[in-house]
């Protein structure tokens, strides 16, 4: 019976979690390793459906920002896939999507959704913690904190990472940072955007040795800009623009999965059972594994800043 490993999206409503795991699906590329990558059929259609919402809402001149892009990211939807080595199952995988709301319930809450959240997070492994990056360089304190929740954040990963025992990926990724995308002036404001405000979390990664941090910027739409804050009425707005010269074309998301997929195979593999391994040894399977995962994990773009203990994520070549 395959293992299963758990991965949480988490961040704020509106910060782009659905949105970016339709992309990663859409924009993974199947062809370069002897791993596949199978959703199942509900997570397969629900994901083709929110790709194409996103792709018609594109096609309009002007973008308002949606709301929610599927129904029902209410509570926790579990969206499941496996991986499949040489044809055969190798490690099932539960991304959980969670509802944004549930980053904001209090710490000591006994709701029963809430509670539910806390045991979901405490079985994954990999949290990519989504980011919403306009809001990250050009908003203000109370906005920043309002939308991306960084001390809630913070708060829900001390208890986890207090386990030495598990080792976890934590995947920064930026989304609506198009616009600081440009050169590397500007992708340098981002960075150190980040670097400041969530300097509290990245002093913890640097004090464990059971995490590895990666910061991806990703372009999940890539077609539309933010221009400015409307500070106007009470709810202060983030303005974007459709750009009519740029196509809608989704940059690296694919490379969080790659990054989290090549981490499940990792701790998958370290896990394996006395018994597994010698069979395993026996029938000369290791050797293959092991180069598959390697070939899988060198399609990694190396550029992406690292935190805390950057060995989790290396793929030893035998
Ligand atoms: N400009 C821009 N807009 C984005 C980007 N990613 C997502 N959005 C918009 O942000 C809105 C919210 O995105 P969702 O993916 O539904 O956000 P979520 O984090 O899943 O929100 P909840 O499910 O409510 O927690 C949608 O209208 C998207 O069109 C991005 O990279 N750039
Ligand atoms: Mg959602």
């Amino acid at each position: 019976m395959p293992n299963q490993t758990m991965m949480m999206m988490i961040g704020p409503d509106g910060v782009g979690k659905t949105t970016l795991l339709a992309t990663m699906y859409h924009q993974f590329d199947q062809q370069q390793s002897g791993f596949e990558l199978a959703a199942s059929k509900d997570t397969d259609a629900d994901l083709k459906e929110a790709y194409l919402k996103l792709s018609k809402i594109l096609t309009q001149p002007t973008f308002t920002p949606t709301g929610p892009l599927l129904r029902g990211t209410a509570g926790i939807v579990e969206r499941k896939f496996e991986i499949l080595f040489q044809g055969k199952t190798e490690l099932n995988l539960v991304f959980y999507d969670i509802a944004g709301g549930l980053i904001h319930a209090n710490m000591d809450s006994n709701h029963h959704d809430f509670k539910e959240f806390k045991n979901k997070l405490e079985e994954s492994i990999v949290l990519i913690i989504v980011i919403d990056g306009s809001i990250l360089v050009e908003g203000d304190e109370l906005l920043f904190n309002q939308r991306n929740n960084p001390q809630q954040i913070y708060k829900l990963l001390v208890p986890l990472l207090q386990n030495e025992k598990q080792d976890h990926l934590l995947l920064f990724v930026i989304t609506k940072c198009e616009a600081w995308l440009k050169n590397a002036k500007r992708k340098n404001l981002l960075e150190t955007a980040f670097e400041k405000r969530y300097k509290v979390i990245l002093n913890l990664l640097a004090q464990k040795n059971n995490v590895a941090g990666v910061l991806i910027p990703v372009k999940t739409l890539g077609c539309v800009e933010f221009t400015h804050i409307d500070s106007r009425s009470k709810n202060k707005k983030l303005i974007f623009v459709r750009k009519p010269n740029l196509k809608f074309q989704p940059q690296n998301t694919d490379q969080a999965l790659r990054y989290a997929l090549a981490f499940a195979l990792l701790q998958h593999d370290k896990h394996r059972n006395k018994w597994n391994r010698l069979m395993r040894w026996i029938r000369d399977e290791n050797v293959v594994f092991q180069q598959a995962l390697s070939d899988f994990a060198d399609a990694r773009n190396r550029s992406f800043k690292i935190y805390g203990n950057a060995s989790l994520i290396e793929v030893s070549k035998e």
